[in-house]
């Protein structure tokens, strides 16, 4: 049963980075993963990637050959798609059957709102078995206005309910939030969308005529209680090490690794016993049904990581790479000596010959 991920948001919330970023730590987990480009637009594809839909389709023969725009092309590529959906299939099939899948859509707002495309094609993978959850990226700075707020609230539970999958929510680029100015809330206020009444003044500030529209919007989410966001800087490990349990959590995936992962730190070796003995070494319902722990996992962990303390963190991840840097040389450099002091020396070998 394959799990994946369907990654979707506006045009450069930063689905393809984290695509990217998702590969560098799953290859560094020794977790298989393919990374889908669905998007006819990606030009630059950071990541490796298995399957690409422009050897399928092109967004620019497109639009010469229909005369469309860059959006309307998109669109008839994704029905082109769903047209051809045994091409993807049969790609899909031709990787490793362990593989994680990321698929990498385009960024028009549309797809993963009310067109049919893109939900039909995930219909027909979830019916073959895949066990997918929508990862929404939505930039971090829409959280620095009240407005732009509520219209990513919108956007957030639209698609949530027209994806119709286990959905999780990110305020991706979230190291970048200083940048746009302070917050008028702590960042746990807009993660975790309780108490939204405490917008009412900015929103009569920011566009008095529809205040009470706006105020409608809020209570409607409030009242549903379906949208909440994570938080993601792609090139903190902890974020990414934090989203991913929480998504592992959402499609009820535990990894195993292969038998020739060998034995997990800090575990008892019990090989020895037949196997109605051995305890569960990757207490694999403890991580799917447990809480979820660590750095990262507590929002008021990532205010403090980018906002209140920014640049004394920043100063002591410096001072650790530094160190392990040293680390690293100073144990590369005791490797050359030992190598150097089994290799007898031309010298030596010479005077052994004679
Ligand atoms: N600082 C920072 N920049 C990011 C992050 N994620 C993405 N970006 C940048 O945002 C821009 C758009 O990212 P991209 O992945 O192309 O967006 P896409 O259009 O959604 O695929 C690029 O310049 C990325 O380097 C992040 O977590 N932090
Ligand atoms: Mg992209």
């Amino acid at each position: 049963m394959p799990f994946g991920e369907v990654v979707c948001g506006s045009p450069g919330s930063g689905k393809s980075t984290y695509c990217y970023g998702k590969h560098q730590l799953f290859t560094a987990l020794n977790r298989p993963i393919s990374v889908v480009n669905l998007d006819p637009a990606n030009d630059n594809i950071p990541y490796p990637c298995a399957i690409d839909i422009s050897s399928l389709i092109k967004l620019e023969d497109v639009m010469n050959e229909f005369g469309l725009g860059p959006n309307g092309g998109m669109l008839y590529c994704m029905e082109y798609l769903e047209a051809n959906y045994d091409w993807l299939e049969d790609r899909l099939k031709e990787l490793d059957k362990d593989d994680y899948i990321l698929f990498d859509l385009p960024g028009q707002v549309e797809l993963s709102t009310n067109h049919p495309s893109v939900k039909n094609i995930i219909r027909k993978l979830t019916k073959r078995g895949f066990r997918l959850a929508a990862v929404h990226l939505c930039d971090a700075h829409y959280v620095t206005d009240a407005s732009k707020y509520v219209s990513v609230l919108m956007l957030s539970l639209r698609a949530m309910l027209h994806l119709e999958l286990p959905h999780i929510n990110v305020f991706s680029k979230v190291d970048l939030i200083t940048q746009y100015g302070d917050l008028d809330f702590n960042l746990d206020f807009y993660t975790e969308v309780q108490d939204l009444s405490y917008l009412e003044n900015l929103l009569n500030q920011q566009s008095p005529r529809y205040a009470a529209l706006n105020m409608q919007i809020c209570s409607l989410i409030e009242d549903y209680g379906l949208v909440g966001f994570e938080t993601l800087a792609v090139e903190d490990k902890e974020s990414m090490l934090h989203l991913t349990r929480v998504i592992d959590k959402a499609t009820g995936c535990v990894f195993v690794p292969p038998p020739t992962a060998g034995q997990p730190p800090d575990t008892v070796d019990a090989s020895h016993l037949p196997a109605t003995q051995r305890p569960n070494m990757y207490s694999l319902m403890t991580s799917a049904a447990g809480q979820i722990k660590g750095p990262r996992s507590d929002v008021r962990d990532v205010q403090e990581r980018w906002i209140d303390a920014r640049d004394d963190y920043d100063a002591w991840e410096k001072a650790q790479w530094r160190k392990e840097g040293l680390k690293v040389q100073e144990e590369a450099a005791r490797q050359k000596a030992k190598i150097r002091e089994r290799t007898p020396s031309a010298k030596s070998a010479e005077q052994a010959k004679s």
